[in-house]
């Protein structure tokens, strides 16, 4: 058995036409069914469904023999023991610094005063105020990061944005760009080698189908 482990909503829509281009079509739509595990209609080959910041962690005990994972998501796991052999070139954003409009970012970043960051991205955003040499107390939080400079919370966040349509919903405006993210396949190591015969054939196949 092929265990991949997909997240619900934007990477699975789009690991679809990448799955298909391997042969896979999953028997039912996670998003209406509750069921975890997913059969295909190839019998050798199941989806499970977890958390999208969880993808790395089952690929990496083997649990899941591959993966989709975001860029934002591997890099603040670490990555180790996981084989990332191709960007798929989905689910592409951009992670980067925001505060709200009006707040002198670059006024405060000149001034060295101690800046307070609201992220999910702990390690990213440590690695790059460090980096600038500006001195931040991070806040960690586990989602609506834009919330937090519009109550006082922190001077800025560190969070990925794509349309830009959050940020603007809440009067927030993008002041540093990170790096850009897209997702990527993620294969354990050990099931490279031991399955080697029907995961070769599936990377040769979603990397002929990526980009067209
Ligand atoms: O939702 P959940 O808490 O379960 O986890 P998650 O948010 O990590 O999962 P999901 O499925 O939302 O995102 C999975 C992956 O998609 C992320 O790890 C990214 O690599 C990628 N991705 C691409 C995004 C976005 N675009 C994105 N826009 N992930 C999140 N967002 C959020 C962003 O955090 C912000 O709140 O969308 C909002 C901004 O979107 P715009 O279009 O308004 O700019
Ligand atoms: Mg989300």
């Amino acid at each position: 058995m092929i265990t991949i482990a997909l997240s619900k909503g934007r990477i699975f829509e789009e690991t679809l036409p990448l799955l298909a281009a391997a042969g896979i079509t999953p028997a039912e739509d996670p998003e209406a069914s509750r069921k975890l595990i997913i059969g295909t209609n190839r019998d050798d080959v199941r989806l499970i469904i977890v958390r999208a910041s969880d993808v790395p962690t089952y690929v990496e005990y083997g649990a899941a023999d591959l993966g989709v994972a975001g860029r934002d998501v591997l890099i603040e796991h670490g990555g180790a023991g996981i084989y990332q052999p191709l960007d798929l070139e989905i689910a592409k954003c951009r992670l980067m610094v925001a505060t709200r409009n009006g707040f002198d970012y670059d006024g405060a970043v000149r001034q060295g005063a101690r800046l307070k960051i609201a992220t999910k991205y702990v390690q990213q955003a440590r690695e790059h105020f460090a980096a600038k040499g500006v001195h931040v107390d991070v806040i960690k939080l586990y989602g609506s990061m834009e919330l937090a400079p519009l109550v006082g919370l922190a001077d800025a966040i560190v969070d990925l944005v794509s349309t830009g349509g959050t940020l603007k919903a809440n009067d927030l405006v993008a002041v540093e760009h990170i790096r850009d993210i897209s997702s990527r396949l993620v294969v354990n190591q050990a099931a490279l080698k031991l399955k080697e015969d029907r995961i070769q054939p599936m990377l040769e196949a979603f990397a002929g189908a990526i980009g067209q």
